[in-house]
């Protein structure tokens, strides 16, 4: 299917085709934009990005970039176009033909899936609004409202399969996606990380390294399902969470670096006096965000999981493809694991597979996660640097599955309220370290320039170097004037 990039809303999915289609979408679409003025990047919005923008779904369709204002972004509706006689691939369908149109026996459950996916798009938007105002380059400025306006199109994505497939309750779905508020206390936004406040840049780093590579898990067990129009459209979005991942990998291991250049030249090795970003605080900040996005997974024994397999609506990361992955019906097997015994031991517990695979799942994210994690040891090792990144145990600070009565360190071990509340400041952000945090984040807008407690990137954007002028500011924002 060819991309349509000149309509009102730029697709490949033949959206002239549908009248009915388009005149809803082109209905929601100022509400979209409404809240995206409201509810998007502070300030920011009359100034020119160096954006990329997706002009086709081939590959080379994504080497389009320009400066572009957010709002003028070709918000769009694109499709990975589906393998010809496409079947199920796993659960009790298995072997049927996938499903082009919504089986009535999924409807609830499929559209609960793709409303809970939608949700975490514009939350995100709304988490990192106030960013843009203490950015330290214009590079990490504009990788920003690049992520941004890129989990607005994944908003899109799940807004047209609401729209296209589930008819009025879909319709209602979509307004209800740019109703609820991050961090809100009457209406809130879904899942719980979505609610967390971003209100620094290595929060918003360790988000996009740990809760954004959640985003990759979901969709990349969402691209597997039996309902094609969903698996089409979450195995595109995979391709600009890549991105999303490498700003919050490399924005983590830039601060390492800069911290240890600093510990060099304070030989007492207290970086905070050279306005640098301690190894520990990193690490607590860590911590937290490793923690919050393993909540994302849901519970470890979950009827909910079981039932999504079983319909052949959500499978395992690569269900299809990973030549590990031999049983595809998953109805024998058990997965071994752990729960909570007397006093919040562990003790071990074998869990039906069918009902464990949000476990599966996130197993297979926690190793991902440390993979990234030991590319910033090998900068502490190559430097010398006597410290090592972990990742805090599974059970440390839970609020969703099996671990969430008793509290755990991050080694693992059951502590007792006491000690919890003892000890919490060391392993989790302290009141005093979000204050320093904060106090570092002052905007650094001139090309080529940075702040003092992060290193430049290695590489550029599109070939461009670090010097290039990645945000064009109008002299008319007020926010230039400000300053
Ligand atoms: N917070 O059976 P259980 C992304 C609820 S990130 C609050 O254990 P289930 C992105 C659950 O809803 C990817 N509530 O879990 C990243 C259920 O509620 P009910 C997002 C939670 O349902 C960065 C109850 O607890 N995509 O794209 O198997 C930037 C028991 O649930 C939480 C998806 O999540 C929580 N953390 O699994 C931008 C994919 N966890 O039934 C974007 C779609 C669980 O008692 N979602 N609950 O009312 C799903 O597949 C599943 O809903 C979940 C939960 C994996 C999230
Ligand atoms: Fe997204
Ligand atoms: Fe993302």
């Amino acid at each position: 299917m060819n991309v349509d990039l000149n309509s009102k809303i730029p697709n490949n999915v033949g959206l002239a085709d549908d009248r009915k289609l388009q005149k809803a979408l082109e209905a929601w679409q100022p509400n979209f934009i409404e809240w995206w003025m409201d509810m998007g990047p502070d300030g920011f919005q009359t100034d020119e990005i160096f954006l990329r923008t997706a002009v086709s779904v081939e590959p080379s369709g994504w080497a389009h970039f320009e400066h572009v204002k957010m709002p003028d972004y070709r918000w769009g509706i694109f499709l990975t176009p589906a393998e010809q006689d496409r079947m199920i691939g796993f659960g009790d369908h298995i072997g049927d033909k996938a499903w082009d149109k919504v089986p009535g026996d999924w409807r609830t459950e499929l559209r609960r899936i793709i409303v809970t996916q939608g949700d975490t798009e514009p939350a995100s938007v709304e988490q990192q609004r106030q960013l843009g105002k203490s950015a330290p380059s214009l590079y990490d400025l504009r990788n920003l409202f690049q992520v941004n306006v890129e989990e607005g199109r994944h908003l899109w994505a799940m807004v047209y399969l609401l729209h296209k497939y589930f008819g009025r309750d879909g319709r209602e779905e979509a307004e209800d996606l740019l109703v609820r508020r991050s961090g809100h206390v009457d209406n809130p936004r879904i899942l719980g990380a979505f609610n967390e406040p971003i209100s620094d840049w290595l929060s918003f780093y360790c988000f996009t390294m740990f809760t954004d590579r959640d985003g990759k898990y979901q969709l990349g067990a969402l691209a597997e399902s039996g309902f094609t129009p969903l698996a089409s459209s979450c195995q595109f979005m995979l391709t600009e969470e890549a991105h999303h991942m490498f700003v919050g990998e490399t924005g983590i291991r830039r601060i390492v670096q800069r911290t240890v250049e600093l510990m060099k030249e304070a030989p007492d090795g207290d970086v905070s006096t050279a306005g640098g970003i301690p190894l520990e605080l990193v690490q607590r900040y860590v911590n937290r965000w490793f923690s919050v996005s393993m909540d994302l997974f849901g519970g470890e024994d979950s009827s909910n999981a079981a039932t999504y397999f079983a319909g052949g609506l959500k499978g395992r990361f690569r269900e299809g493809s990973d030549k590990k992955i031999t049983d595809h019906v998953a109805l024998e097997g058990h997965y071994g694991a752990f729960a909570p015994g007397p006093d919040g031991t562990p003790v071990s517990k074998e869990i039906q597979l069918r009902r464990a695979m949000n476990l599966v799942l996130r197993d297979g994210y926690e190793v991902d996660c440390m993979r990234g994690v030991n590319t910033w040891n090998r900068i502490l090792k190559k430097a010398g640097v006597d410290f090592e990144f972990t990742l805090p145990h599974y059970r440390f600070h839970r609020t969703q599955g099996l671990w969430t009565s008793c509290n755990y360190d991050p080694q693992g071990n059951p502590v007792d309220d006491a000690t919890w509340e003892k000890r919490k400041d060391e392993w989790l952000p302290s009141e005093a370290d979000e204050a320093y945090i904060a106090s570092l984040m002052q905007p650094c807008y001139e090309p080529g320039k940075i702040a003092g407690w992060i290193a430049p990137p290695k590489h550029g954007i599109n070939h461009q170097g670090f010097d290039f002028e990645y945000v064009k500011f109008d002299a008319d924002d007020p926010y230039v004037r400000a300053r």
